[in-house]
């Protein structure tokens, strides 16, 4: 099949509007995969629904994707969506929704869609923080993360949202990042085509809240880059093995001194293993230590232990998100179910 220009999704799936989001944003990016993945299906747009609430991520339809969209209020995404569903269930109804909207003020709607298995596909934007407010911590917000509403660290622990959507009923369930953009697409496909409820987290960049968070000192032209490589550092696929034969090295104090010790270790052992710094969601900036082989590795991780400018030695998937598809069952949809009843009342 050829190559459809970028052009092509352009004309034809989002409207002529200025972008609201900063350079660097995960937001576009996620449009751009839902605009393929729709294409994909050859979904007709006039029976497309998308409902978004309030915040950065709810403005990835509202107004840019060229179907019906519906631009509702904090956290009421879902109800809204609800209702349109249930009134007419020919649409294909998408709510876009961000980690405060959907987790925080609308995180009771989210259980209750995923417990009725609704047909409707939620795609929630986790960028971490309440980022179109001025980035205050939401339920996703990582523990110790510096955010303006907890300047000496968050004090709590962020939900695993797959895990809760799960546990609520959903009948699909996916992780990906805004990096991650053939699976998303994929994972969008499959997620629309579900009959029930639909759940796809997606960790994306927000350099211009993150920044702060991350603690990075960069220019902020230089941050988009450095999250994405972040959340491909910090990130494995689900069944799929991790590449190479690596450990992280959490420094003690400054990283610099750390890179330097370990260098220095390195190079007197001989050991065939190369260290460079990265950034990590759970360990923050750390070395990331390469070995050729297995063997190898292991005698790194003992020396790593003996030097005194690392605090800990942590292995290759600790500490990682897991991404992937979660979930993928059949359950009564709700409503189906629902005309079901009605039927029976003699109502239709
Ligand atoms: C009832 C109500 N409370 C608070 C607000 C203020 N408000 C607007 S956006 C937002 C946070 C949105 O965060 P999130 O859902 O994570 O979206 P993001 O901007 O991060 O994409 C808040 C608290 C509001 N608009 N309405
Ligand atoms: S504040 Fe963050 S989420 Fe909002 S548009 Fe800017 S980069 Fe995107
Ligand atoms: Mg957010």
């Amino acid at each position: 099949m050829p190559v459809k220009p970028l052009s092509y999704y352009r004309e034809r799936y989002i409207r002529h509007q200025p972008s609201p989001f900063c350079p660097g944003c995960g937001n576009g990016i996620i449009l751009n995969c839902f605009a393929r993945a729709v294409d994909e299906l050859g979904l007709d747009q006039d029976r497309i629904l998308c409902v978004s609430g309030i915040g950065c991520s709810a403005w990835i339809p509202s107004p840019h994707f060229n179907s019906d969209t519906l631009h509702t209020t904090h956290g009421r995404a879902l109800a809204f969506a609800t209702g349109a569903k249930v009134f007419n269930s020919d649409l294909t109804v998408v709510v876009f929704t961000g980690d405060g909207d959907g987790a925080g003020i609308g995180g009771n709607h989210l259980i209750h869609a995923a417990r009725r298995n609704i047909d409707i596909t939620t795609i929630l934007v986790n960028n971490l923080s309440y980022a179109m407010t001025g980035g205050q911590i939401a339920p996703t917000t990582l523990h110790g993360s510096r955010t303006i509403t907890s300047p000496y660290g968050n004090p709590e622990n962020p939900f695993d949202l797959c895990r809760l959507v799960a546990a609520a009923g959903a009948t699909y369930v996916a992780r990906w990042t805004a990096y991650h953009v053939v699976e998303l697409t994929r994972s969008m496909e499959e997620a629309i085509k579900n009959r029930g409820f639909s759940f796809i987290e997606v960790i994306s960049p927000c350099p211009t809240r993150q920044r702060r968070i991350f603690g990075f000192r960069n220019p902020i032209y230089e941050v988009p880059s450095r999250i994405m490589e972040m959340l491909v550092e910090s990130t494995y696929i689900r069944g799929r093995e991790p590449k190479g034969h690596y450990c992280y090295a959490i420094p003690r104090a400054g990283v610099k001194e750390a890179l330097e010790a370990v260098e220095t270790e390195l190079g007197r052992r001989d050991l065939g293993a190369g260290v460079r710094q990265v950034d990590h969601l759970r360990w923050g900036t750390v070395l990331r230590v390469d070995c050729a082989g297995p063997e190898e590795l292991d005698s790194v991780k003992e020396l790593l232990g003996e030097v005194p400018e690392v605090e800990r030695v942590v292995g290759a998937l600790e500490g990682k998100v897991e991404l992937g598809v979660f979930v993928r069952e059949r359950r009564p949809e709700f409503v189906e179910s629902l005309r079901e009843v009605m039927r029976r009342a003699g109502g239709v």
